[in-house]
């Protein structure tokens, strides 16, 4: 066998497999939280201070003292294993925005869905948007303090949601709890993948 002289010593480290997945929900729902709770890298934000002129349009009521707003999209990376790699593109919670999810989407293994039970509804458009592409995804209900708890099953039920589409309470901010809604999204695609071949 010929190694050549850079493989000596590491001849089991392999590319990692790297994935795409998107973060998607409403306003205000957890999304540049999540990417900044677990990524490896400073997340690339684009925020702006909310302005007079996106006041009317950004409606703030119930979300937690919340002077800035993603413009384009947070970005982020997290290496789940040494041979798998996430990148994580949050998604434009903004109507205004939408012209991006297309680009956004392309490549994309899977998502994460995030819902605010206060605010179920800001959600809706997300999961239209994943089913109607046959994009996998998890729905991870972000637990706010003051917010009902809602067991997974109800939540499926009043986003009427695929039997097989997993529902996971998480705590964006904290990086455990991150990382098991990653890990389910990543699982989720790869047998909604492995069923379509
Ligand atoms: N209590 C609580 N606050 C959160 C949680 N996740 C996000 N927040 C706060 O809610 C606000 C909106 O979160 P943000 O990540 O900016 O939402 P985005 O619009 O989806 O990107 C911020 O002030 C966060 O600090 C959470 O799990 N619990
Ligand atoms: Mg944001």
């Amino acid at each position: 066998m010929v190694y050549g002289h850079s493989d000596m010593g590491r001849s089991h480290v392999v590319d990692p497999i790297t994935l795409k997945i998107l973060v998607a929900g409403g306003f205000g729902a957890g999304k540049t939280t999540l990417v900044g709770a677990v990524s490896e890298i400073k997340p690339l934000r684009t925020e702006e201070l909310l302005s007079e002129a996106g006041r009317p349009v950004d409606d703030i009521a119930g979300v937690e003292a919340k002077t800035t707003t993603t413009v384009a999209m947070d970005f982020g990376r997290i290496t789940l294993r040494e041979d798998l790699v996430l990148y994580l593109f949050g998604t434009p919670g903004q109507d205004r925005f939408w012209f991006l999810w297309d680009e956004l989407a392309t490549g994309a293994l899977g998502a994460v869905v995030l819902a605010d039970t206060r605010r179920l509804e800001d959600c809706f458009a997300a999961v239209d948007y994943f089913e109607r592409r046959g994009i996998a995804f998890t729905v991870a209900v972000n637990c706010f303090q003051g917010a009902n708890r809602y067991p997974e099953d109800a939540v499926r039920d009043a986003l009427d949601l695929d039997p097989g589409t997993p529902v996971i309470l998480c705590d964006a901010r904290e990086r455990e709890s991150v990382k098991s809604v990653l890990i389910s999204v990543v699982e989720h695609a790869m047998m909604a993948s492995a069923a379509r071949r």
